[in-house]
């Protein structure tokens, strides 16, 4: 890799929201039937992707990606190279579950070296309740197991970061970005605001190419929005209130206990 040219940008963090993650379909006659060639004993097709939020573009930070399959699949470790616009993604057919381990290969001007995510593969809903099962369906029977993350750079290096920063519009320029753009700027107005001005890509979603902006609401097969957010905040914020509950009521027993002890201490020593 080619050294990085520049000085890195001090105080400034760019994160880029990503989703990767597995789909995994039953064969059957009528919707999923196994294509010729197939071993008689797989049971599903599958894939897994690594991919922007909202199918934005994400090749402009990720290069390429590698997956590494179980060791009984044949070829068992596949690098997908970034094609502009297009996912990293692997198509596949098996009988079992296991643990996929996806290195990310950065763009050379990040200068990052590659870093890896663990994912398991899910041919099967699970859950508690059937509920909780068909939350992993999809389209009729597709099992979904997809999760968001968020790439953050730190302090990235000017080259990249004139990379990271030549799309979107500047958090600054438009309520458009809610102020996602994806620059957290520590250091007292450290990042720059070049790209005032600048007509903004729309992808079909809403969401800014080159941000790191998150859709508003949900739409089928795109769980990760504002909207999600919103309802995992409150989740927290309840369970945030019921652990506190729960801890004044330990609280109140320990004072009362302490109490108790006291005083057959006291009735202890009186005898
Ligand atoms: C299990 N520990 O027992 C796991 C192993 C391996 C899955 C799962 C083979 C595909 C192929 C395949 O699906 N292996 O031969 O191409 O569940």
């Amino acid at each position: 890799m080619a050294p990085p040219t520049g000085k890195r940008v001090k105080g400034v963090q760019i994160f880029r929201p990503f989703v990767y993650g597995t789909t995994a379909k039953p064969f059957d006659e009528k919707t999923n039937p196994k294509p010729p060639g197939v071993p008689e004993d797989h049971t599903h097709s599958w894939t897994v992707f690594v991919k922007g939020i909202d199918d934005v573009d994400i090749t402009y930070w990720l290069r390429r990606v590698q997956f590494k399959l179980h060791e009984s699949i044949p070829n068992h470790v596949r690098m997908i190279e970034g094609e502009k616009g297009k996912p990293f993604l692997l198509h596949e057919t098996g009988w079992g579950e296991f643990e996929i381990a996806i290195k990310l290969y950065y763009v050379p001007e990040s200068a990052e070296k590659p870093q890896t995510l663990y994912h398991h593969l899910r041919l099967h809903p699970y859950g508690r309740t059937d509920e909780e099962k068909e939350a992993m369906r999809l389209n009729g029977g597709q099992v979904i197991s997809w999760a968001y993350e968020e790439q953050l750079f730190n302090e990235p290096y000017e080259p990249f970061y004139e990379v990271l920063t030549s799309g979107a519009l500047s958090s600054s320029s438009s309520s458009l970005s809610h102020n996602r753009t994806g620059s957290k700027s520590g250091g007292g107005g450290k990042g720059k605001d070049k790209d005032h001005g600048k007509q903004p890509v729309r992808s079909e979603g809403g969401v800014l190419e080159k941000s790191a902006m998150i859709p508003l609401t949900n739409r089928p097969g795109l769980p990760f929005s504002r909207e999600t957010e919103q309802v995992e905040i409150k989740k927290l914020q309840e369970a945030l209130v019921k652990v506190e509950e729960l801890m004044n009521k330990t609280k109140d027993e320990v004072a009362r206990k302490e109490k108790r002890l006291k005083e057959l201490k006291a009735e202890a020593a009186k005898a």
